[in-house]
């Protein structure tokens, strides 16, 4: 069984989505540890309440990128993680730590990728005027938003949307798909080949 370590920055509700659908028997995976970067992180007081560990390890109390990844790595590895899920963590993961998890990281960014990749999503989208948006599950490597892509589901852009509404119509899905990525990783079904990843029958 897959240990799952998540990585959050702030309301968590992708993680509830994992908690739930783990709940419901539809992921067959154990969450570990939940860790924030930050102590406000309501992340952490859902896990808390799931009776999952929770731990900040707060962003600001390193000097620096490395020693700030190196304890990420120590808390997952103490908690035996096998799979890292980043669920609106807002760090850019350098190659220290890309390496040491190397093809069982994941992250969900909500527009349909490689458009519209970075911490504003939204507000590019509706910038730019496209009709279609939606979220992408994909593998972590060194670069942002730049790895193999697992699964996709799009979502109208609506005549009148908002960050705040557009975000909402875009996170239902976010809460359909990224449970089925991880699922599918637990069975061992996604076969990864440069960027293609097939998923097995
Ligand atoms: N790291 C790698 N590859 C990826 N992190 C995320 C996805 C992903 C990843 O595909 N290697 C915004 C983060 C963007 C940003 O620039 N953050 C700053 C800090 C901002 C602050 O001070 O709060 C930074 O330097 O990390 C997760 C999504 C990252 C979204």
């Amino acid at each position: 069984k897959q240990k799952l370590g998540v990585l959050c920055s702030g309301r968590g509700t992708d993680l509830q989505s994992i908690i739930d659908a783990i709940g419901r028997g539809e992921v067959n995976a154990e969450i570990a540890v939940v860790l924030a970067d930050k102590p406000e992180a309501f992340a952490l007081e859902r896990a808390k309440k799931a009776g999952i560990k929770a731990v900040c390890v707060n962003r600001k109390q390193y000097d620096g990128r490395e020693p700030f990844e190196k304890a990420l790595i120590a808390e997952l590895e103490e908690a035996g993680v096998t799979l890292v899920v980043l669920a609106g963590f807002m760090r850019i993961l350098t190659p220290v730590f890309v390496h040491h998890f190397a093809g069982r990281i994941m992250n969900i960014h909500p527009a349909l990728l490689p458009s519209f990749p970075g911490a504003h999503a939204h507000r590019d989208v509706l910038a730019y005027g496209v009709k279609v948006s939606g979220c992408t599950v994909h593998f972590v490597d060194e670069g942002t938003d730049s790895g193999p892509i697992i699964l996709q589901a799009a979502v109208p852009v609506l005549d009148g949307d908002t960050e705040e509404t557009l975000g909402a119509r875009v996170l239902e899905q976010e809460h359909i798909i990224y449970p089925q990525a991880i699922q599918l990783y637990c069975e061992g079904r996604l076969q990864v080949d440069g960027r293609q990843v097939r998923i097995l029958d």
